[in-house]
């Protein structure tokens, strides 16, 4: 079992966190392979209905480890092994997944940060697309989560300046959900992930799939997949309480089952 990556379980959520401190949470192959190991964990664990991802030390991550790699690596071997399937994990586990980022996101570790579904960041926190000064363009998703979070002029500054951009720009240009106050961050993410697990899972289960789908149909395929997927989320026991509990003017009991 790697230390480069540490996952414990508090109650509903499961918290991974990318622990090499003393190289900002560079991804060296061995945290790659662990953090994949964890996110496959994460969207198979039952018992978890939330997960949040940080980083230990000043930093989130600073994406690969250039001193590990060198520059003869087939870097295609590196997506395929480690931050494709990453992304795919996060972009498609049925749970949400919050990201708490605190100094800087550099790299493939910003598009793992921003694949998320709830980014929070701390006021000084910056996103980096760094890849332009290595002669390498955005992975990780990048190239489309970008232009969909902040459109296309703002997605190919980021890329091909290569500048930082602060939490509250990123919070104003809709790169992430919230820039917080820095001694915040951790408490405000841990909340937040706890307050997720508490929901109505399947609705968020069947809500990443509906944004998932929506950049490749036309309204009209949406409305109808939308209908589908409403239909299941309205079988759901979650529906139930909700609405038994609004009629009782009380909270909400939600167990996130299927049946
Ligand atoms: O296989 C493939 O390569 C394909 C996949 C590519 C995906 C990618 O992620 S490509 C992009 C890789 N990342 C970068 O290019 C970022 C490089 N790092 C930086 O630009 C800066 O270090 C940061 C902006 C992240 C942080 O700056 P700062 O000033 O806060 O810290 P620092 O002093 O630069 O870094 C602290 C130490 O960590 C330092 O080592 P030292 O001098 O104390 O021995 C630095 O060299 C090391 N470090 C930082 N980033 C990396 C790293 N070591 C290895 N790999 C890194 N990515």
């Amino acid at each position: 079992m790697s230390d480069t990556v540490v996952i414990h379980r508090d109650g509903a959520v499961l918290h991974i966190q990318l622990n090499r401190p003393d190289r900002v949470n560079a991804v060296n192959a061995e945290m790659g392979v662990a953090l994949v190991a964890a996110l496959r964990h994460a969207a198979t664990d039952d018992e978890a209905r939330a997960v949040l991802l940080s980083g230990a030390g000043r930093a989130f991550c600073a994406g690969q480890d250039l001193g590990e790699a060198g520059a003869s690596l087939e870097v295609g071997d590196t997506l395929d092994r480690i931050y494709n399937p990453a992304v795919r994990f996060i972009r498609t586990m049925p749970k949400p997944v919050v990201c708490a980022v605190q100094g800087v996101a550099a790299g493939a570790g910003a598009n793992l940060a921003l694949a998320c579904d709830i980014v929070l960041a701390s006021q000084s926190a910056r996103f980096l697309q760094a890849f332009i000064n290595i002669g390498l363009l955005p992975d990780a998703g990048g190239t489309w989560l970008l232009p969909h979070l902040v459109g296309d002029a703002r997605a190919r500054g980021m890329a091909m300046l290569g500048e930082p951009v602060l939490a509250p720009q990123a919070e104003a240009w809709g790169l992430i959900w919230r820039a917080v106050p820095d001694e915040t961050l951790m408490d405000e993410a841990v909340r937040t992930a706890a307050r997720l697990a508490g929901l109505p899972t399947q609705a968020i289960r069947l809500m990443k799939q509906a944004f998932a789908k929506a950049p490749h149909q036309s309204l009209d395929q949406q409305l109808d997949l939308e209908r589908a997927l409403q239909q299941e989320a309205g079988r759901t026991p979650d529906f139930q309480e909700g609405v038994q509990a609004f009629m009782e003017k009380r909270a909400p009991r939600f167990t996130g089952r299927t049946a």
